[in-house]
């Protein structure tokens, strides 16, 4: 089956037909900030404002049905208690579904389109930190790509110094001093990491393991957007936990700490605004 992100499209031009699918079906011209929530985030939604529109991705160009429980197929409008307009993405594809970059990183390229200059990026993770616990929330400081894999085609150098915006997690750090911050490692997945590849991402100066945020990271950066990452550890990274990890004890972690941090990431959304 073709898909509209297929060869020969130009992927900036779908998430440009879905951006006008967006602003067809919510009557807002202009989203002023772009929201990811991933695993344990989805709360925040309703925190940040009014939504006034529910999206079922799937009507709007480009998007994938979600193949994940606690990943919600639907991109919301919410309007924020100081007027700005928000565009929350609960439909993330995962590079590990095996349909390729272009499709990772649309909902990205479609923020871009729909006029959002600040992609907020979220994720549930592994840490590497010993201190760490699971239910905790960290900042995103860089990350290793290891996906030997990248969103830009052809010849297109994009600078990744200070992806994740210096600007932003200071004003995250307004919110909550305590706010630590690591390197986050994307890998391919669906397996989690084995102990010793968790102890090379952390030789290599890796902090929070994942399976998503990188390759997003990149594409906002491309775009031109300025870029907040925010990991929910759900668990330690294997071998740094003695126990097996297993998927229903990072849907339980997210359950569990999802309140504390969706109050967080509003509060968050709000400073930027304020920063404005
Ligand atoms: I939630 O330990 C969650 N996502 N790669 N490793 C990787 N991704 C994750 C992990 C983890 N926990």
């Amino acid at each position: 089956m073709t898909h509209p992100l297929d060869p020969p499209a130009d992927p900036r031009d779908v998430a440009a037909q879905a951006a006008d699918d967006i602003r067809r079906i919510t009557g807002v011209d202009r989203h002023d900030i772009a929201l990811t929530l991933g695993s344990g985030w989805a709360q925040a939604a309703d925190l940040i404002g009014e939504t006034t529109h529910t999206i079922p991705a799937t009507e709007v160009t480009g998007f994938s049905k979600p193949a994940l429980e606690g990943h919600v197929g639907t991109i919301r409008s919410v309007l924020t208690d100081d007027g700005r307009r928000a565009l929350v993405i609960g439909a993330r594809t995962h590079y590990y579904e095996g349909h390729g970059v272009r499709r990772v990183v649309h909902s990205v390229r479609t923020a871009a389109a729909a006029g959002a200059t600040i992609m907020v990026l979220t994720n549930g993770a592994g840490g590497i930190k010993p201190q760490w616990e699971p239910g905790q929330p960290v900042l995103i400081s860089d990350h290793l790509n290891l996906t030997a894999d990248s969103p830009l085609e052809g010849a297109t150098f994009v600078d990744l110094t200070d992806l994740y915006s210096p600007r932003l997690r200071d004003i995250a750090r307004t919110v909550d001093a305590s706010l630590d911050e690591g390197v986050y490692v994307q890998f391919r997945g669906p397996h989690y990491e084995t102990p010793a590849e968790v102890q090379m991402a952390k030789a290599m100066g890796g902090h929070i393991c994942g399976m998503s945020t990188a390759l997003e990271a990149i594409a906002a950066r491309e775009a031109g957007m300025e870029v907040l990452g925010l990991s929910l550890i759900t668990n330690l990274a294997a071998g740094i936990q003695t126990t097996p990890l297993s998927h229903q004890e990072v849907i339980d972690a997210g359950r569990e700490a999802e309140g504390r941090i969706s109050h967080l990431l509003a509060d968050v959304i709000g400073a930027i605004g304020d920063a404005a």
